[in-house]
């Protein structure tokens, strides 16, 4: 009896107690990974995913206890209902940070859950305006909003692909709010709104709306919503031989949007991202590093999302503490080199360095124009 407690206490004294003290903390991480923007979801999921993995060889500390960080995933399906429900549940599993959603139609309603919670929920891909107007301390964004987006689109096409221009959106909060903000660009830039139509985020047929379009002769047809929309939208502009420009916003401006298009694509097609194209991050390993891990190119917002995770991360560091109610207060003031860039919020939890970036297709790929 004697020598086993010596043995103990000698275990104390050496890495033993360490690896024994390891605390796993728990964050969740919330897209949608069933459905027509699965891809999406995934790709967030994977940008969180790698965050974790990387901090973990890290060897991090916090209050005293060697830390290891678990990524809790679940599918919203980009419904607001499931959304809600998954956010409850993550809250239940004890997740002490939350990166997501991905969506504006669940990360709105879902923040308030996380807010009663008081659990931080950081999305590295929800542009609406309002998510960060609602006054919860808790909620931040990795990426531009659409304020920011819509005025460049509505401007961009207005300026320089002509003077009218016909907006369709899917009605989600996304494409709506998004739709709002790129009329009020395009009135700016003194073009001329012919249209405002919409459709919805599971639609595959929009004939009859383009057929409508057409006969108003717009120089450009602007569509906010997401990929799985819109390329099968410009394939139909294509069919009924509409000559307008085609201009999307983040949700369509991904390498999917080119495979849904197919032949229908041409240097008639822009898009815009609400952050930088990926050979202007600051991290320009990224891309080789996501690739290596999980086999896949990233889509679009992976580098957002784990900046996402590495601010929850950042801010328990400086907090010196994993407890949300301990943390917040550092959350709000990290500022570190991300993936991306400079990572750091503003006083409303929107990101200090957003960038607008515009595209245009050029022989295969979204090209970022100067
Ligand atoms: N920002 C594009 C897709 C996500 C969203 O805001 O709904």
């Amino acid at each position: 009896m004697k020598k086993t407690l010596i043995a103990l206490a000698v275990l104390g004294t050496t890495s033993g107690l360490a690896q024994a003290q390891e605390v796993v903390v728990k964050i969740g991480h919330v897209g949608p990974l069933t459905g027509n923007i699965a891809h999406l979801g995934k790709d967030n999921e994977n940008g969180a995913r790698l965050a974790v993995e990387e901090y973990n060889t890290k060897g991090i500390t916090i209050g005293g206890k060697k830390v290891k960080f678990e990524l809790v995933g679940e599918d919203d399906a980009a419904d607001p209902k499931t959304g809600n429900i998954v956010a409850q549940r993550l809250v239940d599993a004890g997740v002490k940070g939350v990166v997501g959603h991905l969506n504006s139609g669940t990360t709105i309603p879902a923040s308030r859950i996380y807010n009663q919670s008081g659990i931080p929920m950081i999305s590295p891909s929800a542009t609406n305006v309002t998510l960060t107007q609602q006054g919860f301390a808790n909620i931040f964004r990795t990426m531009a909003n659409d304020a920011q987006q819509g005025s460049v689109i509505g401007k961009y096409a207005a300026s320089k692909l002509g003077k009218t221009v016909a907006i369709i959106d899917d009605r989600t909060a996304y494409g709506q709010g998004l739709a709002d903000e790129v009329e009020k660009g395009v009135k700016a830039a003194g073009g001329k709104v012919t249209s405002r139509e919409f459709t919805n985020n599971q639609a595959t047929d929009f004939m009859a709306i383009l057929t409508k379009i057409k006969a108003q002769k717009p120089d450009v047809i602007v569509y906010t919503g997401m990929d799985a929309q819109g390329g099968p939208m410009l394939k139909q502009v294509k069919a009924l031989g509409i000559p307008a420009k085609f201009v999307t916003g983040d949700g369509g401006c991904t390498p999917e949007f080119i495979k849904l298009a197919g032949d229908a694509m041409s240097e008639a097609a822009f898009c815009t991202q609400a952050g930088l194209p990926l050979d202007q991050i600051a991290d320009k390993t990224f891309k080789d590093r996501f690739k290596k891990r999980f086999g896949a190119d990233v889509q679009i917002y992976a580098p957002y999302s784990y900046d996402a995770a590495a601010a929850l991360i950042e801010g328990m560091k400086a907090a010196n503490s994993a407890e949300p109610s301990k943390y917040l207060a550092a959350l709000k003031k990290v500022q570190f080199k991300g993936v991306t860039g400079e990572v750091a919020f503003d006083e409303k939890g929107d990101t200090k360095f957003g960038a607008i970036t515009m595209y245009q297709y050029k022989a295969g790929n979204w090209v970022a124009l100067k």
